[in-house]
């Protein structure tokens, strides 16, 4: 009897010490998945990490361009480790040589200038770490260095503008060009593009033409000078951007005439403030160029990333639209930018 009961109590002991084995075992188990979790929650920070480098931030169409990247990153589940480059080749090449030792999945670079690039895009192909190149253009050795180029199509921007005043002008004006900083992509293309329309023009001719660097307050300094310069003889100004032409037309309102009027701007961009200067009557025309560029880039990188380049074009370019007097009340209200 004593020798069953110790049996029963034996055999509960078991059953018991069974059962809480099996909830120790289950314990484990659900720490495992929340370790498991866990490890997905750090698996968040194995998010494809993306080094993206600026020019700067000189103007609202370079923030648009920039909020636009760090949007569609956000959106793609990436995680965007950014560079400024603050308007120095130098510091964007450090930026990217930096990236590469970080190690991350890609790098977009928005290049100030189109040389220069070599030698770190060397760098990133020999760590296999793929590069898109936005909004401006590079001009390597070896193509192979970047997989694609996104932006717009700055060459047919230089023709739009160019065939745009040909015709308002009925092929004859004395023009001032001010030029985009030097060595850069859209630089570059807006000036020799509207050279090769205007050539077929013999009237149309470029009587000054000086860089301002995409900036508003160079551009009225430069303006200035060459007003004093040539003040009776200047009939269009024709900016690389619509910043330098917002500079121009205060330079040209303070020497007393009237842009829009007496003189006649021609920008590219499209920008709100463009806008409003058209409507107001003192910008003639603008050709837009959209830096709404980041969801294209991410689509680009997520190809990229998933090694699914192949039949991906070398130059994915947008194409841009011309806005005038004419047209500007009605788009004021979608601008983004
Ligand atoms: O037109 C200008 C900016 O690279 C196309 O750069 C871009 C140009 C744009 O500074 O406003």
């Amino acid at each position: 009897m004593k020798n069953l009961l110790n049996t029963t109590l034996l055999r509960r002991a078991f059953a018991l010490s069974t059962l809480a084995m099996a909830a120790v075992l289950m314990v484990l188990v659900s720490g495992c998945a929340n370790t498991d979790q866990a490890a997905g929650g750090d698996s968040s920070d194995k998010r494809p990490t993306i080094g993206f480098v600026q020019t700067g931030d000189l103007s609202d169409w370079r923030k648009a361009h920039t909020q636009s990247v760090k949007d569609a990153a956000k959106a793609a589940g990436y995680d965007l480790k950014f560079a400024d480059g603050q308007a120095k080749l130098e510091n964007q090449v450090k930026a990217v040589s930096s990236f590469i030792s970080q190690g991350v999945d890609a790098i977009i670079i928005a290049p100030l200038e189109v040389s220069g690039w070599d030698n770190v895009l060397e760098k990133a192909k020999k760590r296999n770490i793929p590069v898109l190149i936005l909004d401006r253009q590079v001009e390597v050795e070896d193509d192979s260095l970047y997989v694609t180029y996104i932006g717009a199509d700055t060459y047919n921007e230089g023709i739009l503008a160019a065939k745009w005043l040909v015709e308002k002008v009925d092929g004859k004006a004395k023009v001032v060009e001010l030029q985009g900083s030097q060595g850069a992509s859209p630089t570059i293309n807006r000036r020799d593009s509207f050279r090769e329309v205007i050539k077929d023009h013999p009237e149309i001719e470029i009587i000054a033409s000086q860089a301002a660097d995409y900036e508003l307050t160079k551009a009225k300094e430069v303006m200035e000078a060459i007003l004093k310069a040539k003040g009776d003889e200047i009939e269009v100004v024709y900016a690389h951007n619509d910043y330098m032409a917002l500079g121009a037309i205060q330079a040209i309102e303070e020497a007393g005439k009237k842009p829009g009027t007496d003189i006649m701007v021609v920008s590219i961009d499209g920008m709100k403030s463009a806008f409003e200067a058209l409507v107001a009557g003192k910008l003639n025309c603008t050709v837009e160029c959209n830096p709404l560029q980041g969801p294209k880039a991410m689509e680009a990188i997520a190809k990229i990333l998933a090694g699914n380049t192949e039949g991906m074009p070398k130059k994915q370019m947008v194409l841009d639209k011309v806005f005038d007097q004419s047209n500007a009340a009605e788009e004021i209200g979608n601008r983004q930018y």
